[in-house]
């Protein structure tokens, strides 16, 4: 049997290797030659095209390298009753939690505006708060948001987190639903991004949102770009209410040119690099998930498509 790779962004050769090592049996066929179309037993994708996982009659697994879902639940046509997992894992996660504390830190110590007054040749010091006395805010508070809470607690930092139910983290004030959104903005100095996109949380950054923001607030994006309308940030970046931002993801990946934030002084642009699915514990993931939906067991890590994540 065989495994159909689809991405645009990783290398399948890094997959097959991977898999060589712990599924030898498995081909790995990268798209487009599907070849037999009745030898795919799983899928495993990335952005895959609208009609690409149709017509493979023994599909038994759809797996995302991603541990976002929104680019295969949004485009794609999903074949009725094949699950559809998403990348969960301890690597994925490190890394994900070193990315949000080197930027919370960052806009703790107020770097984006010490660089900013840096090129602009200016020797000035600016008001510095302790970590007990700065309140950050991760909104999304799942496998990424609850780690990186859990983390930025440990430095002395006020966190809150907001999910979608409410959950309990320790050193962690929570909360969710519609008030809980307010009230966690109206406290958040540094706010980090890592819901997942749903219809309920595209464009969830917006005027207002970030409006709620105490002023000289500073906004980290790592989810996905549709959560962030952009001029509007770039509108509160400019009046001075946000002080600073960093953003690894975007509506359009690559950030086109002309976007006003590749040259923002304030604004760091990562290339979607937060955090990188790694092949070695990704492949030993899927095959651990074939095994099981080879003896009729439900996969781990399965995402429900009718709530988006
Ligand atoms: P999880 O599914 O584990 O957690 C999602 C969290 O978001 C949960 O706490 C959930 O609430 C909350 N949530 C979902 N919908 C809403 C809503 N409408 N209102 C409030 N809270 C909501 O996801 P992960 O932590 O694993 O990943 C989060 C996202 O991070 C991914 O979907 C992906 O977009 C992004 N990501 C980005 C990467 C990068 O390199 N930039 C790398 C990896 C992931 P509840 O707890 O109630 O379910
Ligand atoms: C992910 C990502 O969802 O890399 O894992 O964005």
């Amino acid at each position: 049997m065989a495994l159909l790779f689809i991405s645009h962004v990783d290398s399948p050769e890094d997959w097959k290797r991977a898999f060589g090592k712990f599924m030898p049996s498995l081909e790995v066929r990268a798209w487009p030659d599907v070849g037999r179309a009745e030898d795919i037993e799983v899928a495993l994708v990335w952005r895959p095209p609208r009609e690409s996982l149709l017509n493979l009659p023994n599909l038994k697994l759809i797996a995302s390298l991603g541990a976002g879902v929104d680019h295969l639940l949004r485009d794609t046509l999903l074949p009725k009753g094949v699950p559809v997992t998403r990348f969960v894992d301890d690597d994925l996660t490190a890394m994900m939690t070193e990315y949000a504390v080197l930027h919370v830190l960052a806009c703790h110590r107020r770097l984006p505006e010490y660089l900013d007054l840096q090129r602009r040749l200016e020797w000035r010091e600016l008001p510095q708060p302790l970590a007990r006395e700065r309140r950050v805010g991760i909104l999304g508070l799942g496998v990424l948001g609850g780690a990186t809470a859990r983390k930025l607690a440990e430095f002395g930092f006020q966190v809150a987190g907001y999910s979608r139910s409410p959950r309990s983290v320790p050193g962690v004030e929570t909360f969710h639903g519609a008030d809980g959104l307010k009230r966690i903005l109206a406290r958040s100095e540094i706010l980090v991004c890592l819901l997942p996109l749903t219809p309920e949380t595209e464009a969830i950054l917006n005027k207002e949102t970030l409006g709620a923001l105490p002023k000289g607030a500073a906004l980290i994006n790592l989810g996905r770009g549709g959560h962030l309308v952009e001029p509007d940030l770039a509108a509160l970046m400019e009046s001075g209410h946000l002080s600073a931002a960093v953003l690894d993801v975007f509506r359009k990946e690559p950030l086109p040119l002309e976007s006003p934030f590749w040259r923002h002084p304030r604004v760091i642009v990562t290339p979607h690099v937060a955090s990188i699915t790694n092949p070695e514990s990704g492949a030993r993931k899927v095959v651990a998930n074939l095994e099981r939906v080879r003896k009729g067991l439900p996969p781990q890590d399965q995402v429900d498509p009718s709530v988006g994540y």
